[in-house]
């Protein structure tokens, strides 16, 4: 009978810490309930809507769309792994995100037309730091591909986030990430061609919000608001070992620039690299102004404490490495021949022993982070 009271009372905890793994193949034709490869959930919204905390969810390459309305979304589990990058032929066990992309796309309506397109791809609210998602590409949402609110902590590696608009005129929004609050991680991410056309930049973080950015790239996004990357407004942001490459404002208003801090933010940027960031400066006899490598950091009322970087206009940090060509191993081609992000041939490397930043790092501000975005060791370690 004691043993007997003892098992009952063990129940309700064996059930509670009870962890699943969650399939998802886009183009599965087993009995679609998610316990196997075989039977996989040809949906991710039925995955995430029949997860709990400690739930891993492995989702295998192909595109995946929240739903047909422009006001679908998928909505993060609390506590639960979310990982990308697995093959279709589920023979193949490596799982390579780089190789086998998942794609999560807010294309709707015309395909030619990104306006009518997902408002919103991923909405976070309230997540602890056990929430991971890792090894995806968000595409094509037409005012942010990812909205966290509350007191969020997720964790995102090796995503990508290109393509993404901000065209909503009256949401305020960043394309790819808007961050309300909380304190987002970012890890081995790739920022591409996203464009604000009213909005804040490809970064809008704002009410107390502090992210963290640690080995990302951003390249070749655009805003014709006055931040082409980050419009930061009471956040406090923290941003290492990453490079910022091709960004470009294309209307001239006040104070045209990369990185904009308003409203008693702090940012705090080391070992990372500034390069060929363009701003709008003017509109004389009919033609546009752009100045190469002009204004970095916009500050209002804010600060910023930038050290161990190569940047070409900003002047105020320590150890800094002003205007020096950081000598990419190819500008013109910045995913390589190979045509996709994370492989050995992509353009954003450094050259060593020319680069300047080669030695140029502080390790104590990568603490943790012993690889870049190939998994080669870090350049500041
Ligand atoms: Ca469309
Ligand atoms: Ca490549």
């Amino acid at each position: 009978m004691r043993k007997l009271l003892i098992l009952i009372l063990l129940l309700p905890t064996v059930s509670a810490t009870f962890s699943r793994i969650i399939y998802v193949k886009a183009n599965a034709t087993g009995s679609n309930n998610g316990t196997s490869w075989l039977h996989a959930y040809t949906r991710l919204d039925w995955a995430l809507n029949n997860s709990n905390t400690n739930d891993t969810i492995k989702v295998a390459t192909g595109t995946y769309k929240p739903g047909i309305a422009d006001t679908a979304r998928f909505r993060m589990k609390n506590g639960v792994t979310v990982f990308g990058g697995y093959a279709s032929d589920t023979t193949i066990t490596i799982r390579n995100w780089s190789l086998y992309p998942t794609i999560i796309s807010g294309e709707i309506g015309d395909p030619t037309y990104p306006y009518d397109n997902i408002d919103l791809l991923v909405q976070g609210i309230n997540l602890n730091a056990s929430t991971i998602w890792d090894g995806f590409i968000l595409e094509a949402s037409s005012n942010t591909s990812l909205h966290l609110s509350g007191n969020s902590q997720p964790i995102f590696r090796n995503i990508i986030f290109r393509n993404n608009n901000a065209n909503e005129s009256l949401v305020a929004a960043g394309a790819a990430i808007t961050s309300q609050g909380g304190s987002p991680q970012f890890i081995n991410c790739i920022f591409f061609n996203n464009h604000a056309l009213f909005n804040k930049g490809t970064v809008y973080s704002y009410d107390g919000s502090a992210p963290a950015f640690v080995n990302c790239l951003f390249v070749k996004n655009s805003s014709s608001d006055t931040s082409s990357v980050f419009y930061l407004s009471a956040s406090i942001a923290s941003i290492t070992s990453s490079t910022f490459f091709g960004n470009a404002t294309y209307v001239h208003d006040d104070g045209q620039c990369v990185i904009k801090g308003i409203n008693s933010s702090i940012i705090t940027i080391s070992n990372s690299i500034f390069f060929y960031n363009r701003n709008k400066v003017g509109y004389f006899g009919g033609i546009d102004v752009y100045e190469q490598d002009s204004s970095e950091l916009l500050l209002v009322n804010s600060t910023a404490n930038v050290s161990n970087t190569i940047i070409q206009n900003f002047t105020t940090g320590t150890s800094l490495l002003v205007a020096q060509n950081p000598r990419f191993r190819d500008t013109a081609d910045i995913d390589g021949p190979d045509n996709r992000f994370f492989t050995a041939d992509d353009g954003l490397q450094l050259m060593n022993p020319c680069s300047p930043a080669m030695n140029g790092g502080n390790n104590n501000a990568a603490t943790g982070v012993l690889t870049d975005l190939l998994g080669n060791p870090s350049r500041v370690s």
